[in-house]
C-alpha cells in the first residue's frame, strides 16, 4: 500500500486518478496543486505526537473530549433535529439557528481522530451519523433542520443571519476530513448535492447569496482541491466578490460586520465578528493560493498587520468586545473585558496556517503557536470536558468553564482543532522539509522527489529548551531542513552531529540546513527559553504599567490558588525586573507545568480600602512589602475552581510606597 501512493506522489504532484488512495496523503489543508503556495501539507496519518505536551493532550481530547460531547449534543437534541424530520414526530427544534454545525464539527474531529488511528467504533458512530443526517437531505439537495416546517418559506432570505452556508461548509469539512479518513464519500457526495443545488439556483445571473457567517468559503475551496471541480473555487470567488450588496440590500452596519457582502479585496482593516473575520481571511487565503490574484494578496498582509500590529491579544485571542463578539478598535484590548471567543483564536490559527503555507514565512507559524499554546489551550479544561467560550485576559474569578453551551460553537472546534494537530507540525516544499512546530513527535512521510523520510524529535518542549531532531531519509540525499527559529528566542543555536550549524540565525525565520542527509543525522536545537518581561504598545491603555510574563511559547498568569498568603490578587505588583525568575518544573501541578517564581510588592492595606481618589504626594499610601508571586502558564488557569486570575501584572515602581 505504502508503495502505491508513494509511486502516485513521485514526481510532479498530479491530480488523483479514479480509484487510486491519493485521499490518503491529503493534509488538513490539501495544498499539493494550489499554484499559488510554497509549502505543502503533511497528511495527519504521517505524524505521530509521541508522549509529551500535545500527545497528553490529544489524549484526553480522544478519550474525555470527544465522547462526552457527543453526549452533550445528544442530549440537547442535535440530533434529534435531524430524527424529527424523518420520523414525522411533532418533538420541536431545539437549538440556535446554527446548531446543525455543532454535530458537523463535531464529525470533523472525529474524522481527524481517524486519520491517526482506525477506531472502528468510532467510524461506525460516524456512518450512523451520517446516515441520519443524509435521511433529512431533501430530494433537491436542501439540508438544514432549521429553515424547515413553518420556517420553510424563509429559506435564503435572510441569509445575513440564516448560517444556512455556514452550516453547509461545515458538513463539508467534516465530509473533506472524512473522506481523508477513510476514502468513503458517502456525507461527502451529500454535501456535494447541496452544493450543486445552490450553484444552478444562485449567482450573479441567478438569485443572490451571501454567506452572512463566512466558513463556505473555506469549505468551497477545499472541495475544489479535493474533486479537482473548478466550479466551487468559482463559486467561493462568487461569494468572496461581494458583489451582491445592492441585490440583498445590505448595510453599511452589515457589511462591516458580518465581513461579507462587500468585495473582500476592498477590506481595510480587520474588523466585525472576530471569528467571521478570521473565517473570512481564511477563506480568501484559500482562494488566493488557488488563484494568485495579487489584489487578495494585498488585502491579506493588510489584514494581517492590522491584527498582530492593533489587535490581536499576547494570548493569540481576539476580539475585544462582548457586544458583537467583535473586534474593536485599534489597541482597544481590555484584559477583564475581553470577549476572546475560543473560536476566534482557533480561526486565528487557520488562517496563519494558510498563510505558512502562501509564503513559507515563520512569521505566520509564530502567530499559529501563540494561539495554539495560548489562546486556543486555555478554551478546553485539562480534565476535557470544561470550556471555555471567552478566554479573558484578567479575572476576578468568575465562573469561565461549561461543559455546554447553548452557542455550542467553541467545543467541537477546540476538539477538531485538537485532533487535527499533527497535520501542523512538518510541511514540505520541493527544496525541503519545514518543521513548524516542536514536540516529541515522529514523521514518517518522503521529500517531494518521493525519497522516503523520517523524522524524530525528542524534547521536553515546551518545558525545556532543547529539541533533539534526527533526520533519516531512506537514501542519502541533498535536501534543505528548515527550522522555525520562534520571534521569542532572541539566540538559537544549532548543531548538526555535534557540529555549529554554519549559517545566520534570525529569530522569525526559518533556518536553513542544506547539506547530504544521511539516517541517523542529529540536529540538535537550544532555545533561548529564559522568562521575559513583556510590556505592551503604550496605546493599549489598560496595559499601562503592567507587564505580562511569557517563557517561550507560554504566556503566564498569575492565580489566586497559587498566591495562599495574598488577601486578594489584585493588591499584588511585580518588584525589580531586573532580578531574574526561579524557574522549577512540577510535576503533580496541573498536569506538569513550569511554575515562575518571582519578587512582588504587595499592598500593606487591602487596596479596596483605599479611598478611590487621593492627592499624589511622595509619602501617601499605600505602602508595599515584599512577596513572592507564582505564576503559571496561562492556559492552565481556572482549573482548581474559581480563582482570580490576572496576565498584565502592574510593575512595581520602586521608591512609590516601598518600605
Ligand atoms: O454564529 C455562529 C457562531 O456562534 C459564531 O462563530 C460564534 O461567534 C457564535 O456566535
Ligand atoms: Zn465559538
Amino acid at each position: 500500500m505504502r508503495s502505491l501512493f508513494l509511486l502516485i506522489l513521485a514526481g510532479p504532484m498530479a491530480w488523483a486518478q479514479p480509484g487510486a488512495d491519493s485521499w490518503r496523503a491529503e493534509g488538513v489543508i490539501h495544498v499539493d496543486h494550489s499554484p499559488h503556495v510554497k509549502l505543502h501539507s503533511v497528511p495527519i496519518r504521517a505524524v505521530r505526537l509521541d508522549d509529551g505536551f500535545w500527545a497528553a493532550r490529544r489524549r484526553i481530547n480522544v478519550e474525555r473530549s470527544i465522547p462526552s460531547m457527543l453526549v452533550e449534543l445528544e442530549q440537547h437534541g442535535v440530533m434529534d433535529n435531524f430524527r424529527r424530520l424523518t420520523s414525522h414526530t411533532n418533538a420541536p427544534r431545539r437549538g440556535p439557528v446554527y446548531t446543525d454545525s455543532d454535530i458537523y464539527k463535531w464529525m470533523e474531529a472525529v474524522a481527524y481522530v481517524l486519520q491517526s488511528d482506525d477506531k472502528p467504533e468510532l467510524r461506525a458512530t460516524f456512518d450512523r451519523l451520517t446516515n441520519e443526517i443524509l435521511a433529512a437531505q431533501e430530494p433537491s439537495g436542501y439540508l438544514n433542520t432549521y429553515y424547515v416546517d413553518e420556517r420553510k418559506d424563509k429559506r435564503f432570505t435572510e441569509m445575513y443571519r440564516s448560517h444556512e452556508l455556514y452550516c453547509l461548509g461545515h458538513l463539508l469539512q467534516a465530509a473533506i476530513a472524512y473522506y481523508r479518513a477513510t476514502g468513503n464519500r458517502k456525507l461527502m457526495d451529500g454535501g456535494i448535492r447541496y452544493v450543486n443545488y445552490l450553484i444552478e439556483n444562485f449567482g450573479e445571473s441567478k438569485r443572490p447569496a451571501l454567506t452572512g457567517h463566512p466558513e463556505f468559503e473555506m469549505a468551497l475551496v477545499e472541495l475544489y482541491r479535493t474533486t479537482g471541480e473548478r466550479k466551487y473555487l468559482d463559486f467561493a470567488g462568487y461569494f468572496l466578490s461581494g458583489v451582491e450588496r445592492a441585490r440583498l440590500h445590505l448595510t453599511d452596519e452589515q457589511v462591516q460586520y458580518l465581513f461579507s457582502g462587500i468585495p473582500f479585496t476592498s477590506r481595510a482593516r480587520f474588523e466585525g465578528h472576530a471569528v467571521r473575520a478570521m473565517y473570512a481571511s481564511s477563506g480568501a487565503t484559500d482562494y488566493y493560493a488557488e488563484t494568485g490574484d495579487p489584489a487578495y494578496w494585498q488585502t491579506l498582509e493588510r489584514l494581517w498587520k492590522d491584527l498582530v500590529s492593533r489587535k490581536m491579544y499576547i494570548t493569540g485571542g481576539v476580539g475585544s468586545r462582548e457586544a458583537g463578539e467583535s473586534i474593536g478598535l485599534p489597541y482597544e484590548l481590555p484584559n477583564a473585558q475581553a470577549y476572546g471567543e475560543s473560536c476566534a483564536a482557533i480561526g486565528n490559527m487557520m488562517w496563519n496556517w494558510r498563510m505558512l503555507a502562501v509564503t513559507g514565512e515563520a512569521r505566520f507559524a509564530d502567530v499559529m503557536e501563540r494561539a495554539l499554546y495560548n489562546g486556543i489551550n486555555s478554551g478546553m479544561s485539562l480534565s476535557g470536558t470544561l470550556y471555555c467560550y471567552r478566554n479573558p485576559l484578567e479575572s476576578a474569578g468568575e465562573s469561565i468553564r461549561n461543559e455546554w453551551y447553548d452557542t455550542t460553537c467553541c467545543p467541537p472546534n477546540l476538539e477538531r482543532i485538537l485532533a487535527s494537530l499533527p497535520g501542523y507540525f512538518y510541511s514540505t516544499s520541493p527544496r525541503g522539509v519545514y518543521v513548524n512546530l516542536y514536540d516529541n513527535s515522529h514523521l514518517d512521510w518522503h521529500l517531494e522527489s518521493g525519497t522516503g523520510l523520517k523524522i524524530d524529535q525528542k524534547t521536553r518542549y515546551p518545558w525545556s529548551d532543547r529539541v533533539e531532531v534526527t533526520v533519516t531519509p531512506a537514501a542519502a540525499a541533498e535536501f534543505s531542513l528548515f527550522l522555525r527559529v520562534p520571534g521569542w528566542s532572541r539566540s538559537t543555536e544549532f548543531t548538526v552531529n555535534g557540529t555549529a550549524a554554519a549559517g545566520a540565525v534570525e529569530p522569525g525565520r526559518y533556518f536553513e540546513i542544506r547539506r547530504q542527509w544521511r539516517a541517523g543525522d542529529r540536529v540538535e536545537v537550544k532555545f533561548d527559553m529564559q522568562p521575559q518581561l513583556i510590556r505592551a504598545n503604550p496605546l493599549v491603555r489598560e496595559d499601562t504599567g503592567r507587564v505580562a510574563v511569557a517563557r517561550g511559547p507560554l504566556v503566564y498568569c498569575i492565580e489566586s490558588a497559587d498566591q495562599p498568603g495574598l488577601g486578594s490578587l489584585f493588591d499584588a505588583e511585580l518588584a525589580d525586573p531586573s532580578k531574574p525568575f526561579h524557574e522549577e518544573f512540577r510535576a503533580s501541578l496541573l498536569g506538569g507545568v513550569t511554575v515562575l517564581r518571582h519578587i512582588g510588592m504587595v499592598s500593606e492595606e487591602p487596596l479596596d480600602e483605599e479611598p478611590l481618589y487621593a492627592a499624589l504626594t511622595k509619602s501617601a499610601p499605600p505602602e508595599y512589602e515584599p512577596a513572592e508571586l507564582v505564576f503559571i502558564p496561562y492556559y492552565a488557569w481556572a482549573n482548581r475552581g474559581q480563582d482570580a486570575m490576572e496576565v498584565w501584572v502592574p510593575l512595581h515602581q520602586a521608591g512609590n510606597g516601598t518600605r
